[in-house]
C-alpha cells in the first residue's frame, strides 16, 4: 500500500527535466544509428543496391547491383570512425563491383553517388582498385555525351553504350564536373572535364534574356520544353556546381557563370523570406512553393559569401520542418499548406544547418539539428535502419532507406555536431551527394 502511495506521489511530481545531450553526446548518438542502420543492411541487403527496412528485404535499381548502398556509404564509414565496417565496404566494392553489364543507367544518378563515392573513397583510402573502377565507370558514361548539342542523354547502357532520354533538366547536365572533372584530374585525361564542362556551358548559353534557366530541356535540339524557373529539383545542384566547380578547379568561366546566375535568382525567384517559382523568360511570379529540394540553396548562399540571405532563408525552411514536426517534400509557402507529403529522408535542410553552422558559429543551428535528429528517431526509425515517410502528416512509414540517407543525411548531421577537426571543412568540397573531394593535384 505505502508503495503505492508512493508511485502515485511520483507521477504527480513533475519529470525531472534530463540535461539535454551535449554536441559530443548528439555526434555519438548519430555514430551509433549510423552504425545500426549499416548493421540492418548488412544483415538484410549486403551486396545489394538498397535496404527496404520494413519488410527487411534487398533493393535493386536495375535488377543487377552496382552496389549503391556501400561505395554511397564508404566515406561515411570512414569519416565517422567505423574502421571494421569501412574495410568490410572496401573489400566487398573492390572484389564485386563490376561495371560490364548490359543495363541502361541514369547518368546523373550514378555519377553523383557511385562515380562521387568511388573518388572520394580513393582520395580517403589510397585504394588504387577505386580509382581504377571510378576510370572504367567515367569510360563508360561518356557516351551520353554525344548528342547534337553536347548536353548529356538521361540514360546510357554501360555495356553498349547505347543513349536515351532526350528530356533532361540543368541539374541532370550540370552536374557531373565535380565528378568528371575530378576523375579528370586523377587520370590525366582532359576528356573527362571537356566533355562535362561543355554541357554546363551548352545549357548556360541557353539561359533567357533575363538569365534563367527552366526545369526541362531537349537535349538534341537544345530547345526548352518547360517554361518554370526555381531553385528546386531538376535545376538546384545546376547552381551548387557552378559555385563549387568554379572554386575547386579555378574555373573563371564558371566563376562568371554562377555570379550572372546568382544575380537573376536573387532578383527573380527571391520572394520575401523564400525562394518561389517564375516564368523562366518573363520573371512573372507562378507557384509559392517551396520544397526539402531546395532547402540546399541556404548552404550555397553561404558558400557563396551571402549568409544574410542563407540564414533567412534557413529560417524559413525551418518553419517548413515544423510544420507537421519532420519536412515535407513540398509545401506552399503562402498558405502553410502542405502539397506533397512524403518525407523522403532527405539531406538538404541539415546540410545548410551544418554549412550556416561553419560560416556563422551558430548554436541555433546545432539547435536545429537537434531538433532534425529527434524528429527522424521518432518517426523514421525502425528495427531495421531508417525509413522514408508516406506522409508527415499521419507519420506513415514507407520502405526504403535510400543510399543517400548514409551518403548525406547521416553525414551532414554528424558534422552539424562533430567538432571541427572531424573533418576540415575548407580542405574538401563536397558533392551533391555529399562525398567529400580533395584537390590534390
Ligand atoms: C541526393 O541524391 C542528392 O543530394 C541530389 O542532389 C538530390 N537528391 C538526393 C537527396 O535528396
Amino acid at each position: 500500500m505505502r508503495i503505492a502511495i508512493a508511485l502515485l506521489v511520483a507521477a504527480a511530481l513533475p519529470l525531472r527535466a534530463q540535461p539535454p545531450l551535449t554536441r559530443a553526446q548528439l555526434a555519438e548518438r548519430v555514430r551509433a544509428e549510423t552504425l545500426a542502420s549499416w548493421n540492418a543492411y548488412e544483415q538484410y541487403a549486403w551486396g545489394h543496391d538498397e535496404l527496404r527496412p520494413l519488410s527487411k528485404t534487398p533493393r535493386d535499381w536495375y535488377g543487377e547491383s552496382l552496389l549503391i548502398t556501400p561505395v554511397d556509404s564508404l566515406d561515411t564509414l570512414i569519416l565517422l570512425g567505423l574502421p571494421a565496417e569501412a574495410e568490410k565496404a572496401r573489400k566487398l566494392i573492390d572484389g564485386k563491383l563490376s561495371f560490364d553489364k548490359d543495363v541502361s543507367v541514369k547518368n546523373f544518378e550514378i555519377t553523383i553517388r557511385v562515380l562521387g563515392g568511388l573518388l572520394s573513397g580513393y582520395q580517403l583510402t589510397g585504394d588504387e582498385r577505386l580509382l581504377h573502377l571510378a576510370d572504367d565507370l567515367g569510360t563508360r558514361l561518356l557516351p551520353v555525351f554525344n548528342s547534337p548539342t553536347g548536353m548529356p542523354y538521361v540514360n546510357v547502357n554501360l555495356k553498349t553504350g547505347a543513349t536515351s532520354g532526350t528530356k533532361s533538366n540543368p541539374a541532370e547536365i550540370g552536374t557531373l564536373l565535380l565528378e568528371f572533372g575530378t576523375l579528370s584530374k586523377l587520370t590525366h585525361k582532359p576528356l573527362y572535364y571537356d566533355k562535362a564542362k561543355n554541357a554546363v556551358v551548352q545549357l548556360y548559353k541557353r539561359r533567357s534574356a533575363i538569365g534563367l534557366v527552366a526545369d526541362e530541356i531537349d537535349v538534341e535540339t537544345g530547345q526548352w520544353t518547360s517554361r518554370a524557373s526555381h531553385v528546386g529539383g531538376a535545376i538546384d545542384s545546376y547552381y551548387e556546381y557552378l559555385l563549387k566547380c568554379a572554386r575547386f578547379f579555378d574555373d573563371k568561366d564558371l566563376a562568371a557563370m554562377w555570379r550572372a546566375s546568382i544575380r537573376a535568382v536573387n532578383r527573380h525567384l527571391a520572394d520575401g523570406p523564400w525562394y518561389g517559382e517564375a516564368d523562366f523568360q518573363t520573371g512573372k511570379r507562378t507557384l509559392s512553393e517551396f520544397g526539402s529540394l531546395h532547402a540546399f540553396f541556404p548552404a550555397v548562399l553561404a558558400m557563396g559569401g551571402d549568409t544574410k540571405r542563407a540564414a533567412r532563408l534557413q529560417k524559413s525552411a525551418f518553419k517548413m520542418w515544423q510544420v507537421a514536426g519532420i519536412e515535407p517534400e513540398v509545401l506552399n509557402y503562402k498558405t502553410m499548406a502542405i502539397v506533397d507529403p512524403r518525407y523522403p529522408l532527405r539531406p538538404e535542410i541539415i546540410e545548410s544547418a551544418y554549412y550556416l553552422r561553419h560560416y556563422t558559429n551558430g548554436a541555433r543551428y546545432v539547435e536545429m539539428g537537434r531538433t532534425f535528429f529527434d524528429a527522424l528517431y521518432a518517426h523514421c526509425r525502425t528495427d531495421a535502419g531508417y525509413t522514408t515517410l508516406k506522409s508527415v502528416v499521419t507519420k506513415e512509414k514507407s520502405d526504403l532507406m535510400p543510399s543517400y540517407f548514409l551518403a548525406e543525411t547521416m553525414k551532414y548531421l554528424y558534422l552539424l555536431f562533430a567538432p571541427d577537426d572531424a573533418l576540415r571543412f575548407d580542405s574538401v568540397v563536397f558533392n551533391t551527394e555529399a562525398h567529400p573531394l580533395r584537390r590534390t593535384w
